[in-house]
């Protein structure tokens, strides 16, 4: 009953396009921001199945990759922080034995991508993209007062930017080719993956990964968050969303092999980006689950860099907080 209600909410969110979001949770390309044209209403999906390069590799480099050793875990909690999340309750789930990428995919790997292939993103067709209001020049902010998320005002819907341009244009990734790509839709991670004979992991995959044998703890190391008076994700530090002291070293991203990995070897499982899944959220196959948070999140508004949080964007969404990693199967 109570999957039910709120299927049928966010079923009506979607309906009356309502932008929600909190941190970028629910950002949604097809939601309407304020007056402005809809993406949807310009382009269609047409436009997105046109890759003629796009040859899926039958192999993958196993390089910065880790092997993930099958087993059953614990998957979820029973002391959830966002009940509508769905974060439990705890059950047993039993997984074989993949790869999984060490590090979020970088910009770096994703040029190489667009090199070879010509691939054209999603953010690119529709020509904008969500990002975080701090990372626009104040001057610039005025004219962007009819784009902001409706419930989420420090989101800006912004022209021009896109993976290469992740603060529109002008703005280049040439000093930041080992941050994770951002402003890459679930289509796009989804293209990529492919592309170099891999997949995205599944919402379990990556939940088992990021727990990396502990047993109900918060997060990738443990229970504490910063053990050792140290830092070991990149989150939010500050009063969110008008102060981030950065005192992790990092206002926005930061390079994917940044803060030490867990017992798996996987860098960043919690915070920098969230990470696309392939999992349907509610079995809505147009919004799919992201894992683990990211530089924007903080524990008095979207704690969600929690091995067991989640949430989830329509599938051509991107935002400035959103990247991906890849996995890949074990050959029998
Ligand atoms: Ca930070
Ligand atoms: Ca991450």
């Amino acid at each position: 009953m109570y999957l039910m209600f709120l299927y049928l909410t966010l079923t009506l969110l979607n309906i009356f396009n309502v932008c929600t979001g909190d941190c970028g949770c629910q950002l949604n390309r097809n939601a309407k921001c304020t007056n402005e044209e809809q993406p949807h209403d310009k382009y269609s999906q047409a436009l997105n199945d046109d890759d003629k390069n796009l040859k899926e590799r039958a192999d993958f480099d196993q390089t910065h990759m880790s092997l993930i050793e099958g087993a059953t875990f614990e998957m979820g909690t029973d002391k959830p922080v966002f009940e509508s999340d769905h974060e439990g309750p705890i059950r047993n789930i039993t997984v074989s034995s993949f790869y999984l990428d060490k590090y979020e995919v970088s910009n770096k790997q994703f040029s190489k991508f667009i090199e070879e292939t010509g691939y054209i993103t999603e953010a690119e067709k529709f020509g904008d993209s969500f990002i975080f209001e701090m990372l626009v020049p104040e001057s610039e902010r005025e004219q962007y007062k009819d784009f902001r998320a409706v419930q989420a005002p420090w989101w800006i819907k912004m022209k021009g930017v896109t993976w290469k341009h992740p603060e529109g244009e002008g703005s280049t990734i040439d000093d930041r080719l080992d941050h994770p790509v951002i402003h890459v839709s679930w289509n796009d991670a989804q293209k990529y993956c492919n592309f170099v004979g891999k997949r995205l992991p599944t919402e379990a995959e990556w939940e088992m990964s990021c727990r990396a044998g502990l047993k109900q703890k918060l997060y990738p190391w443990g229970n504490k968050l910063n053990p050792k008076d140290q830092h070991w994700a990149n989150i939010w530090q500050g009063d969110f969303p008008l102060t981030n002291t950065a005192e992790d070293g990092y206002l926005s991203t930061a390079p994917v092999d940044s803060f030490p990995p867990n017992k798996f070897g996987l860098h960043n499982m919690a915070g920098n980006v969230w990470e696309w899944t392939q999992d349907n959220w509610l079995n809505d196959p147009d919004a799919k689950v992201k894992k683990g948070g990211s530089y924007l999140c903080h524990e008095s508004y979207c704690w969600r860099y929690r091995c067991a949080a989640r949430s989830f964007n329509t599938k051509d969404s991107s935002a400035g907080n959103l990247g991906f990693r890849c996995a890949g199967d074990v050959k029998a």
